[in-house]
């Protein structure tokens, strides 16, 4: 075995969003958004129609779980605000109870030497927006910028690192064209207006910042889904080529080159699936805008090969018109919630950082695994989530290796610290360094946790 040491002041945290975690308590001002709605008024896609309202219930526990954080050694966190908390109405007004929640936990965080990373925006549009046509409408940039401008303000002394978005494009894919995410639209050109006008709302966040004085950084948060190719033939490279300039490219390069690759826009104009409300000055803002970090969300790899039939052109159009997810054979699967294990990913998408957007600082901001029916492996009252902590050695371990290459990745963060709500998932899969008792509220280091404090201690891993 030997000792992987990771560089000196490195960020050892995990990952959870408001939304995921807060709850809501009656008479705390808090405004509905789309999840709090679509939970309850379409119940049955979540599962076991547990909604937003049963969380890991930090809006209360606070004080507890940044104790519970300290404990196993984190350093950092990544949560988000939540908007309709902050602003719960059209009206733009701030709701004061939340500047007092948000003030509390980031003062608290602090003294207890763990580093506050905020993210703006983590999938949770007040429903007073989506009524008006959400991110379809202009109108939500700007309540956007407001919003964003808001947080600086009653914010910006307590925390290190913003963050704009996290996943810009979920909403867009899961909303406006998988039928996943509220509000449930199959349209693959109003999909794209949406992760537009989501590009554009970052680039105004960005402006925001940097008209403040405060000296901390802005960046957002992306998922990278890796593309591996079925093989070297011309027609399954072809394949790969395609899905990652629909799922990586066409936000990667717009964020962190300043514009949309050509090859995408000349597609979407082949198919007349050009968004319709692009102006120049948009174009222009997108260019201009530089972040200062970058955090990358790894979960699982994209295997792709060559279609072998014609899509339903009749249909929607969509960007597996021109691949076929690939089944490799032999291929790890975390069976709970159905995506491969493929942690070489992790060097992989070091490398590609480097090689095609060069010089951006970058953190694992997201990564983990959720396992089904968890309370199987407790044993003297602990999760003996031994998986958990090789799939976090193994992941560590590649990166590292791209580390020591020279990659410029300044920390870690697991997702998640506490097992909370998820997107349709509701509790069906449990992430957390602590379990949560849904029953009774009760949470308890899972042995990954013991594990984490030691390495952060370290600040290494034995491999
Ligand atoms: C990421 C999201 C998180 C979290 C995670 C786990 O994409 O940013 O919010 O939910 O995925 O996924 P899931 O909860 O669907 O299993």
């Amino acid at each position: 075995m030997t000792k992987l040491q990771f560089p000196k002041g490195f960020w050892w945290g995990a990952a959870t969003s408001a939304t995921q975690s807060e709850g809501t308590v009656p008479g705390d001002g808090k405004g509905e958004n789309i999840w709090d709605y679509a939970s309850t008024h379409y119940r049955n896609r979540f599962f076991n129609g547990v909604t937003t309202a049963q969380t890991s219930r930090f809006y209360v526990d606070h004080e507890a779980d940044v104790e519970r954080m300290a404990a196993i050694g984190m350093n950092s966190l990544r949560t988000s605000i939540s908007w309709s908390r902050l602003i719960p109405d059209a009206s733009g007004q701030v709701n004061p109870e939340a500047v007092r929640f948000y003030r509390a936990v980031f003062s608290q965080m602090k003294a207890a030497g763990i580093s506050p990373f905020v993210n703006l925006f983590h999938f949770d549009l007040p429903m007073y927006l989506q009524n008006e046509g959400g991110w379809e409408n202009k109108a939500t940039i700007t309540a956007y910028a407001h919003y964003a401008a808001v947080c600086f303000e009653q914010f910006g002394d307590l925390v290190d690192h913003w963050f704009t978005f996290n996943e810009p494009m979920i909403p867009a894919e899961a909303g406006y064209l998988h039928d996943r995410h509220y509000p449930f639209v199959v349209d693959f050109k109003r999909a794209a207006q949406v992760l537009h006008n989501i590009i554009v709302a970052h680039c105004q966040g960005v402006a925001a910042f940097r008209q403040t004085q405060l000296t901390s950084t802005i960046g957002i948060i992306m998922d990278v889904i890796p593309v591996y190719p079925r093989s070297q033939n011309p027609a399954d490279l072809k394949a790969g080529e395609m899905a990652d300039l629909f799922y990586t490219r066409s936000l990667n390069d717009a964020i962190l080159k300043g514009r949309y690759p050509e090859e995408l826009v000349a597609v979407l104009q082949k198919y007349d699936q050009m968004p319709g409300a692009v102006t120049a000055d948009e174009l222009a803002l997108i260019a201009d805008t530089k972040i200062d970090l970058l955090g990358i969300n790894y979960y699982r790899p994209r295997r792709v090969k060559a279609r072998e039939s014609e899509p339903n052109r009749e249909g929607v159009f969509s960007p597996e018109w021109f691949f076929d997810s690939y089944d490799m054979p032999g291929r790890r699967m975390n069976t709970s919630r159905g995506i491969e294990i493929y942690p070489e990913a992790l060097y992989d998408i070091a490398k590609k950082l480097d090689r095609d957007y060069p010089g951006v600082p970058w953190f694992v901001s997201e990564n983990g695994i959720g396992i089904q029916d968890e309370e199987q492996f407790i044993k003297d009252g602990m999760v003996q989530d031994d998986y958990r902590i090789e799939f976090l050695k193994e992941h560590l371990y590649y990166l590292h290796k791209a580390i020591q290459e020279g990659s410029h990745c300044l920390g870690y963060h697991m997702w998640t610290f506490v097992d909370c709500w998820s997107w349709m998932n509701a509790y069906k899969n449990r992430y957390g360094f602590y379990r949560l008792d849904l029953a009774t509220g009760e949470k308890t280091v899972k042995k990954s946790g013991q594990w984490f404090k030691q390495v952060v201690a370290a600040n290494a891993i034995d491999y």
